[in-house]
C-alpha cells in the first residue's frame, strides 16, 4: 500500500476519486479483520451519517500489537526518552508492549470497565500512557485523553460531558525543570464528577498524593493482581474508539468522536505513505498524546504499521536547546515530525546547539499544527535535514483523524510554506462565502472537503446536532474545515489559517470565546474581547481587551490575577500574552464586537482600520489605540 512514484500517486489519486469504495477496500485489505465488511461506504453529509466498512469486525490493538508478534515480536515498538537525559531510556518491544497492554486491560476490567465505557486519561508522556490508551481499545472502552496542561475545571467539564466512569492518571509529571501535580489536579476535578467510580494512579515523580479509599488505586498494585492474557474485544468497524476534545468558535470544547475501522485504516495508510516509513527505521513525533497528532502518529498509525515510535516526555529546550538533536543522535532518528513553533523556538538559539550533533540519520522531516513560515521551513531543511530530507508539511485536524493534504516523502514534491497536494481519497474544494466553488488555480477561499474519507469524525459526543451545525451546515453537502486556503498556479495548497474565531497558539487550538469566558469569570471584569496577533515563536499570541472598571490595586497586579483565573478555568496554555484595560469595546449598533478592528490594533496596524462608521461609539477606537501604545 506504499506509494513509490509520482506516477503511482497520480494513478492512485485518480482511482480513489473515480472509485473510492474499491480504492479504500483495497487499502483496508492491508489490515487484520475478524470479519470483512459488506459495504465499504455509505454516507450523507446532511445528517451527517457516515459509515465505513459496515459490518466489519476488528480490534485495533490486534492490528497494532498481535499481528506483529510472530515476525517482529522483538522489534522495538516504543522507545521512551525521559525528561531527564541522565535517566535511562526504555525500550518496549512489540512482545513487551503486547504483554503490558493485556495486563493493564485486565486491570481495567478488574476495576469495572467494560466495552463502551468512557475512560479519562490524564497522564505524563510515559510508556504507560500509550499502554493505557491501547488497553482501553483492547477491551472496547472509549478513551478520552486530556492534555496534561488543562486545569481541573477543564477536566471536570470533559469528564462530565462524556460521563467517564474511570480515570487513569499519575502522581505527577515532569516538564523541563518543572513538576506538575497531576493527581492533585484530578482530585480537584473529581469533586464535581459524580460518574467517576475509580481512579488508577501511576507512580512517576513520587510526589505525595492523597488516595481516597474505595476510589483510588495504584497502578503498580493493580497489575500484580492480574495476568497478561486478555483476548481483544471484537469491535464493529463503526463502534467508538475514542473521544478527543477540541476547541471551536463557541466557549465549549467539542468531543470529536472517532470510530474503530475507518480511523485505523486512515491513520495506518497515511503514516506509511506520508513518512515513507521503512521497516527498520526509527520514527520520532514530538507531539503529546493529549493531542490528535499523538493519537494518530505516535500510537495508532506507527504501531499499526509495526514501526518503532519514540515517545519523549520532555520539552525541546530542557536541559538545553540541543535536546532534540541529542535525541536524534542517540536513537538514530530517521524521521522527525514536529511543530513550527518548536522549530522557531529552537531556531532562535542560533547554531550553537547544533554544534557536533550527528543528524546524519535523518531521512524525512515533518511539520504539523500550524502554517510554517518560509524562514522556519528553510532552517529546518538546511540545518536539520542538510537539504537532503524532504519536509512533509502535513495539514489536517482533530476532526480529520489523519493527514489530508501533504507531500508524500520521497514521492511528491515539496514547496516551502505549502502543504502541497491532497492525499489519495481526499477531495478538497475552495468556496466563497456563499458556498460557490472557486475553481481553477491561483485562487483562495474557504477550504472544504467534498467526499468522505475513512478517518473523518462521525459525531461530536452527546450532541450530533452540533456536529452537523459546525461542520456540515455552513455549506451544503460539504465538510467545512474552518481554514482559509490558497491554491497556487501549480494547484498546490497553502493553508493560510483559521477563518473562524479559533486561535492557534504554539499549535494548540484555543477558542477566543473560551478565553473570553474565562476572563469574564474574574470578579470585577465586565467584558472582554480576545483576538490573536502575530507572534514570532508561538505563531499566534493571545491579546485580551478587558473592561475592569473598579480595579483592585495596581493594574499590573490585576493582570496577574486575570492570568491566574484563566489558568484555573482553562489551563496555562490559554493565558493571554497581552492584556489591555479599556473602558469600552468597538461594537456595532447591534452589539457585535468588531474583532477586525481589535485584530488590527493588536497587530499595530492602525493606519487603515477600514470602515468604522457603523460603530456605536467610534470614539472608543481612538481611546483603545492610545492605550495600546503603552503595551
Ligand atoms: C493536526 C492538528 C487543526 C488546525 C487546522 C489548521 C491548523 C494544522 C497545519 C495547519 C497550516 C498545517 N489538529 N493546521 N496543520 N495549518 N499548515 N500543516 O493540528 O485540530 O489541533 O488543529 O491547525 O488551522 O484547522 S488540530
Amino acid at each position: 500500500m506504499q506509494i513509490t512514484s509520482f506516477k503511482q500517486y497520480e494513478e492512485d489519486y485518480k482511482k480513489s476519486i473515480e472509485n473510492p469504495e474499491q480504492f479504500w477496500g483495497e487499502v483496508a485489505q492491508n489490515f487484520q479483520w475478524r470479519k470483512p465488511w459488506f459495504k465499504v461506504l455509505s454516507w450523507n453529509f446532511n445528517e451527517p451519517q457516515i459509515k465505513w466498512f459496515e459490518g466489519a469486525k476488528l480490534n485495533i490493538t490486534e492490528n497494532c500489537l498481535d499481528r506483529h508478534l510472530e515476525k517482529n515480536g522483538d522489534k522495538p515498538a516504543i522507545i521512551w526518552e525521559p525528561n531527564n537525559p541522565e535517566e535511562e531510556s526504555v525500550t518496549l518491544t512489540y512482545k513487551m508492549l503486547h504483554e503490558r497492554v493485556c495486563r493493564f486491560a485486565n486491570v481495567l476490567k478488574r476495576n469495572g470497565a467494560k466495552k463502551g465505557d468512557r475512560i479519562c486519561i490524564y497522564m505524563p508522556m510515559v510508556p504507560e500512557l500509550a499502554i493505557a490508551v491501547l488497553a482501553c481499545a483492547r477491551i472496547g472502552a472509549v478513551h478520552s485523553v486530556i492534555f496534561g496542561g488543562f486545569s481541573a475545571k477543564s477536566i471536570a467539564d470533559r469528564i462530565n460531558d462524556s460521563q467517564c466512569k474511570l480515570v487513569i492518571t499519575a502522581d505527577g509529571a515532569y516538564r523541563g525543570n518543572k513538576q506538575i501535580p497531576l493527581k492533585d489536579v484530578i482530585d480537584d476535578a473529581l469533586i464535581g464528577c459524580p460518574t467517576v467510580e475509580k481512579c488508577i494512579v501511576l507512580t512517576h515523580v513520587r510526589t505525595p498524593v492523597s488516595m481516597l479509599k474505595g476510589r483510588d488505586v495504584w497502578w503498580e498494585d493493580e497489575v500484580k493482581h492480574v495476568n497478561d492474557v486478555c483476548e481483544a474485544e471484537e469491535m464493529d468497524a463503526e463502534d467508538m474508539l475514542f473521544i478527543l476534545y477540541t476547541s471551536g468558535s463557541t466557549g465549549k470544547p467539542k468531543g470529536v468522536v472517532h470510530t474503530c475501522g475507518g480511523y485505523m485504516v486512515y491513520a495506518g495508510y497515511t503514516f506509511s505513505n506520508v513518512f515513507n516509513y521503512q521497516p527498520d527505521e526509527v520514527y520520532f513525533c514530538t507531539a503529546d498524546i493529549g493531542w490528535i497528532t499523538g493519537h494518530s502518529y505516535i500510537v495508532y498509525g506507527p504501531l499499526s504499521q509495526g514501526a518503532t515510535s519514540v515517545l519523549f516526555e520532555g520539552i525541546p529546550t530542557y536541559p538545553s536547546p540541543s535536546r532534540f538533536w541529542d535525541i536524534v543522535e542517540k536513537h538514530k532518528i530517521n524521521t522527525l515530525y514536529t511543530a513550527p513553533t518548536a522549530i522557531r523556538s529552537l531556531m532562535s538559539f542560533g547554531e550553537d546547539p547544533l554544534q557536533g550533533k550527528d543528524l546524519s540519520s535523518i531521512r524525512v522531516l515533518g511539520s504539523v499544527g500550524e502554517p510554517i513560515n518560509e524562514e522556519a521551513w528553510h532552517w529546518f531543511d538546511e540545518k536539520i535535514g542538510h537539504s537532503k530530507a524532504p519536509i512533509v508539511d502535513t495539514w489536517w485536524q482533530t476532526e480529520t483523524g489523519g493527514i489530508m493534504i501533504s507531500p508524500i516523502a520521497t514521492v511528491t514534491p515539496t514547496k516551502p510554506g505549502y502543504a502541497t497536494l491532497p492525499l489519495p481519497g481526499i477531495q478538497p474544494i475552495l468556496v466563497d462565502e456563499n458556498g460557490n466553488e472557486i475553481a481553477g488555480n491561483s485562487v483562495s477561499g474557504n477550504l472544504c472537503i467534498k467526499f468522505p474519507w475513512p478517518g473523518m469524525l462521525r459525531t461530536t459526543y452527546g450532541d450530533h446536532e452540533r456536529c452537523k451545525q459546525t461542520y456540515f451546515s455552513t455549506y451544503e453537502n460539504l465538510y467545512f474545515t474552518g481554514d482559509g486556503c490558497l491554491r497556487d498556479e501549480d494547484g498546490y495548497y497553502r493553508i493560510t489559517g483559521r477563518v473562524d474565531d479559533v486561535l492557534n497558539v504554539s499549535g494548540h487550538r484555543i477558542g477566543t470565546a473560551e478565553v473570553e469566558n474565562a476572563i469574564n469569570m474574574h470578579a470585577g471584569v465586565v467584558e472582554s474581547a480576545v483576538v490573536g496577533y502575530p507572534h514570532d515563536v508561538k505563531g499566534q499570541g493571545i491579546y485580551a481587551f478587558v473592561i475592569y472598571p473598579e480595579m483592585h490595586g495596581e493594574a499590573e497586579l490585576s493582570k496577574k490575577d486575570i492570568l491566574q483565573t484563566v489558568t484555573r478555568v482553562i489551563g496555562a496554555i490559554a493565558k493571554p500574552d497581552k492584556i489591555l484595560f479599556v473602558t469600552g469595546l468597538p461594537k456595532t449598533r447591534s452589539g457585535k464586537i468588531m474583532r477586525r478592528i481589535l485584530r488590527k490594533i493588536s497587530d499595530g496596524d492602525t493606519a487603515n482600520l477600514g470602515d468604522t462608521s457603523t460603530l456605536l461609539d467610534p470614539g472608543v477606537v481612538e481611546e483603545i489605540i492610545e492605550a495600546a501604545k503603552s503595551l
